[in-house]
């Protein structure tokens, strides 16, 4: 297995891909490991462009996250940030600390001198050996944001950027759907698709499968790369015995109409081939799915579905435990490949 290519949003995939990248140093030290990280929670704040989930992975795999928080930078100070409220700049939800800042004070320098965000993010991530190539999903902004009841003004919607939505309301307010503004303008970025098409496992990792996962395949011409990839694609669930592991995918894939279980995720991402049945045959991208030992009951059925599927433990509680995934799905993939899937 030397090409893995993970596609990742933030805080589930970066765990998720540390373990990957230590199963690869032990097992595989030739591999190469590609992240293909969403882009959709992006955002224009205090004229700079923030990208929580690259800047998330980015710094974890560096060893930089503040693992308290969630996001960010260990050993952050606010300075700036309290400066710029006393303006009234940003968004007292929304708090950037200084080093956070200083990151995207260099993107957004790039990004106006007219460097594409893939360079910039091949610019970032050149301070520290990660062992790991971060690729934006695309260089084009496709934002998600979310269609809600106006709590201000009953019967009329209110359009909330996804960072408004999560950071501010807590995902409180029931989606009624998810838009990605320009996703239709949106191209993958340079890259990933090469990547898609030289990879010899895919895997999507266990981020939320609504605004992480999905964000990513619908950016035109990214489902259609994964589902003509030699390559195995392996999911993870992000959903153990019922319920997310962190974030907000139980309010997500109950506004897209998806129940919060293991199955229910592996169906809504479809089987790719094999004798499935349901409204993904034709769109889906699986060959094979992780779910925890909790949910060892859906095996069989989403393997007859065509989604080859085992039960390992999923809960990242340390690297070990992440590797021990990566291991899994690794396992997964040499198995699909022995079955000619
Ligand atoms: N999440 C919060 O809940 N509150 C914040 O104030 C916040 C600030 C923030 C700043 C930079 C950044 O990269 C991420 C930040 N996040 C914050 C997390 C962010 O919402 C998540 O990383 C993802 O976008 C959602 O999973």
């Amino acid at each position: 297995m030397k090409n893995v290519v993970v596609l990742a949003g933030g805080v589930g995939g970066s765990r998720f891909l540390l373990g990957m990248r230590d199963q690869l140093r032990a097992q595989h030290p030739d591999a190469t490991l590609t992240a293909i990280v969403n882009t959709a929670d992006d955002l224009w704040l205090a004229g700079l462009r923030i990208t929580p989930d690259l800047d998330t992975v980015l710094y974890t795999l560096a060893g930089l996250n503040d693992t308290q928080r969630g996001w960010g930078r260990v050993g952050e100070t606010e300075r700036v940030s309290a400066e710029l409220a006393a303006w009234g700049i940003g968004h007292p939800w929304f708090t950037l600390g200084d080093l956070d800042l200083s990151a995207s004070i260099a993107r957004t320098s790039w990004l106006r001198e007219g460097v594409p965000l893939h360079e910039v993010v091949s610019r970032l991530q050149a301070r520290w050996p990660i062992g790991v190539r971060l690729l934006p999903a695309t260089d084009e902004e496709a934002e998600t944001h979310v269609v809600v009841d106006d709590p201000d003004r009953p019967g009329s919607e209110l359009s909330l950027h996804f960072q408004e939505w999560w950071t501010r309301y807590r995902a409180s307010l029931p989606a009624l759907r998810f838009e990605q503004l320009g996703l239709a303008e949106a191209h993958p970025a340079p890259g990933v698709l090469d990547a898609l098409a030289a990879a010899e496992l895919i895997v999507l990792a266990p981020s939320n499968p609504v605004v992480s996962i999905d964000t990513i395949l619908a950016i035109p011409g990214l489902r259609e790369a994964l589902r003509a990839s030699p390559a195995p694609v392996v999911g993870v669930s992000p959903i153990i015995g019922g319920a997310v592991v962190r974030g907000m995918a139980d309010a997500c894939l109950t506004a897209i109409g998806v129940a919060t279980d293991a199955a229910a995720a592996a169906r809504h991402y479809g089987a790719r081939s094999g004798a499935a049945s349901g409204r993904n045959t034709s769109v889906g991208v699986l060959d094979g799915w992780l779910v925890d030992e909790v949910d060892a009951s859906v095996a069989a059925p989403l393997t007859a579905e065509g989604i080859e599927t085992r039960a390992v433990p999923l809960w990242m509680r340390d690297p070990a435990t992440s590797a021990a995934i990566a291991a899994a799905a690794l396992e997964l993939a040499e198995q699909l490949l022995r079955d000619d899937r």
